[in-house]
Parts: structure tokens; sequence; C-alpha cells
């Protein structure tokens, strides 16, 4: 599949220390990369392309972009493939909702997440695919499954995957039974079903159904189930073993113990991921942020409203990755603010020199990517050049490309978008900087 273009990512002088990620499968920090290897793969699981591209898509994907950002400085090649669910129970109810066709609505809607991408700076993955693109590689997959006696086949003529067969079932979430159970009843499993031989068993498989579409395959016709396509594309194009497994926490079970436990059925080695990492749920007065909820927040009605995305890439970047956290109006207008400071202090011919900056904002971010830390230090370089000037002539074009580079912020502009201050008026209406602004 098309993914979208790239943004100039400036290389900068020296190294930082190795990367860190909190690893899920094991509770604690990791280097995902192998010391010594020049090479780092990433999978991180992309979007079911039935509505736009919301905050808590963004996050997670300015998240992914950050390790991808960071790999790259330390000098490796980075291999990153992700996926779009383009076919999918939620497309066709959408689609049938709205009287349209289920193909139609995915390509739109992945469009406008490319856009999206594009306009928050994200480093496109290497390998964009699509889950229909995969359905051959899918079939023979289960075929092996069916064969070395992973998988199964249910009286209805889907395939389900053995649980029991999996070399480490549970070592990815680490979740009580009970607690899988929930979350697989919750998360599109179906434990209730008859002639399973565990409730937890997830489907590989579907057989045609009445009204849906349906493909030929090694195990006959039908269309794949969801983990399995994620297995499928990131052994294809990353190697038996990756790196990183990425998403958001909400697919921590079923989703990746499951394709974790498909790919070691496969390939006999495990763990599938050095590192399982899992960013926070972004939510909006007090819920999670789910089209499912529809208390969504889209990027693409930020831009129309004129709010610039590099304001919204820094008020995503403000939490910590890991936590849970809520998108607020007066984060954004922070955000906006942060982002003229910042832009009027790179815009000086003088500046503070920011050799120990760039040293700071590696090791911030080296840190399990702590971006609140790493925009802290870019604030007191900021301050320190708005307030006491400076006298390094080369300070301000190494702050840019440490900006640009490692977080991913283009500070060439001189301030914010005048367009966004809307957005502050709202906000911050009574600072007194602001009433100037809006004449
Ligand atoms: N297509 C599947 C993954 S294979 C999927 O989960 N699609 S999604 O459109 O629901 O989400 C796309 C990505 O955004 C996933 O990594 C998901 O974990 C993440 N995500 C979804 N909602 C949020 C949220 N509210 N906050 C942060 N990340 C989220
Ligand atoms: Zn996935």
């Amino acid at each position: 599949m098309e993914s979208w273009t790239a943004p100039d990512v400036p290389a900068l002088p020296g190294r930082g220390p190795a990367l860190r990620l909190h690893d899920t499968a094991t509770g604690e920090p990791r280097e995902a990369v192998r010391p010594g290897a020049e090479r780092a793969t990433m999978y991180v699981c992309g979007i079911t392309p039935y509505d736009a591209t919301h905050l808590g898509h963004a996050a997670t994907m300015i998240t992914f972009d950050l390790v991808n950002r960071y790999w790259r400085d330390q000098g490796l090649e980075v291999d990153y493939a992700q996926n779009v669910t383009d076919v999918d129970e939620p497309l066709f109810e959408r689609a049938e909702r709205d009287g349209t066709d289920w193909q139609v609505l995915g390509l739109r809607e992945t469009a406008l997440y490319r856009e999206d991408m594009e306009s928050l700076s994200v480093i496109p993955p290497r390998h964009y695919i699509g889950a229909v693109e995969t359905i051959p590689l899918v079939g023979k997959a289960v075929a092996e499954l069916l064969e070395s006696g992973g998988a199964y086949r249910h009286d209805s003529g889907d395939v389900y995957y053995s649980v029991a067969a999996a070399p480490a079932f549970g070592e990815e979430s680490n979740y009580d039974r009970e607690t899988m159970l929930g979350y697989f009843r919750e998360r599109g499993g179906d434990p209730d079903r008859e002639g399973k031989r565990d409730p937890l068993d997830p489907i590989l498989w579907n057989a045609p159904r009445e009204g849906e579409p349906s493909w030929d395959s090694a195990v006959g016709p039908g269309r794949p189930g969801w983990h399995i396509e994620c297995a499928c594309i990131a052994l294809e194009h990353l190697g038996t073993t990756i790196d990183v497994q990425g998403g958001g926490s909400d697919l921590i079970f079923p989703h990746h113990e499951m394709s974790a436990a498909h790919a070691e059925s496969l390939t006999g080695d495990r763990p599938f991921a050095r590192a399982y990492v899992h960013t926070g749920m972004i939510g909006l007065d007090g819920e999670k942020m789910s089209k499912s909820l529809g208390n969504l927040v889209f990027v693409s009605k930020l831009r129309a409203e004129g709010v610039d995305p590099a304001a919204v890439r820094l008020a995503l970047l403000a939490g910590h990755y890991r936590a849970d956290r809520q998108w607020t109006r007066a984060g954004l207008a922070e955000a906006e603010l942060r982002l003229g400071r910042w832009r009027e202090a790179c815009s000086r011919e003088l500046a503070v020199p920011a050799g120990a900056m760039l040293t700071a904002v590696r090791g911030r971010l080296a840190d399990d990517l702590d971006a609140a830390g790493a925009l802290a230090v870019v604030d007191a370089w900021a301050s320190e050049t708005l307030s006491a000037g400076g006298d390094d002539p080369s300070a301000p074009a190494l702050a840019r490309d440490t900006i640009e580079g490692l977080l991913g912020i283009d500070c060439s502009r001189l301030l914010c978008d005048m367009s966004s201050l809307g957005t502050l008026q709202q906000s911050v209406a009574d600072s007194p900087r602001r009433q100037r602004s809006r004449n």
C-alpha cells in the first residue's frame, strides 16, 4: 500500500545513549535493539479505517515516531512496518449504516490518515501493508498451523487457533485467566461460542458468511482473522524476531498476546518481540477516545480549524506516552504558546549554546521516551535565549535541528500560525499578550 511523504529529518552531531523502552512482557525497561546491531525492526498496529484519525491514534503514532527518530539518530537502519486493517466487521457495519461500499470507506479514511500523518511530521513506515493484500500469506500460515496441530476447524468451517498449543501463552500480557476472558469478550473475541476447545481460542480464518466478502486461499474460501494478519505482516516484512511490537494499551490482550502466539507457533522462535511497547489511552471528558463511544476529536477537524499540526504534536508530547491522559483545549493552547516561544528563540541570530540541550534531550528520550522531560529541556534553552540573548551564532540552527530531528517539530517558521489564535482566545482570553496578538 502507498504510504505518505517523509518529512525532512536533519542529521545531528554525536550520538546519545541506547534507547530503553518499557516492555509489557517483563514489566521492565529494555534495550530493544541488540547491542552492536545495525538494523532495528518495529511493527506498529495501524488503523481500522472506518472513521477519521483521532487524537488517540495520533498520540500512538507520534510515540513510535519518536522511537524511529531516536534509532535513526543512533545511526541504525530502521525497518518499520505498519498495517491497515482494511477488512473487518466494523468496516462492514459502518458502510452499511452509511449506505456506502466498505472498500470505498476504507480507501477514503486511509487517504485521510496519510494526510494527517504527513501533517504531523510522522516518518512513514517502510512497509505500509493492508490486510486484504496479505490474504494469500495468511491462508498459507493458517494451513501450516492446521498441519502442525496449532489450529483446528470448527463445525462451522471457521478455523481457530488452539491456545493450548501456544509455546508461551500469557507471557506478553501476564494477565490471569479471568482478566483474559473479560478482555477477550470485550475486544472482539467469542468466548461463549460452542464447539471451541478453549473459550480463549481466537479465530484464524472465517468461513464465508452471507453478505460478507470472501477470498480463495490455501484453507478454502473466506477471510482472515485479525491477530494472524499482524503476525503474518510482521514475519513477512521484518523477520522472525522483531525489536518492538507496538500499539495502544487496548491491544495488550488479546491482540498482541495472540499475534505473538501465532508468530511463535509458526517460527518456533520466541519471544516474537524483544519489547512489547504500549501507549496509554487518550481520552476526552474522562472517557477513552474511541470510535465505539463516539467521543472523538479528529486531527483533520483541527487542521480544518486552522490549528497548527506542530502544536497538536507538542500537546500530545507533553504527557508521558504510557500514561492514560486527557485531550484538552487548554493543553493545546499551552502547546501553541510553547511552540511560539521555541520558534521565536530559534529565529534569533544569536542564542545560548545548544550542545548541552541536544545531549539532555537525547538523555531524556533514551529513558523510556521521557518527552515531557525533553520539552522542559528545550523550554529552558528557549527561556534563557529569550531573556539573556546568548552569543552563539551556530546555536539557533543546532537547536532547530535538534527539535526537528528528535521531536519532529519544525521551528524554522517564526511563531505559530496566525489562524490558531482562535484557540488561544477561547482558552486564555484575558492574558495581556493574547490581547495584543488579537489586533
Ligand atoms: N487496526 C487495529 C490494530 S491491528 C486497531 O486497533 N485499529 S484502531 O484504529 O482502533 O487503532 C489504531 C491504533 O491506535 C492502535 O495502535 C490502537 O491501539 C491505537 N489507539 C486506538 N485508540 C486510542 C486511544 N484512545 N489512545 C491512544 N491510542 C489509541
Ligand atoms: Zn494489529
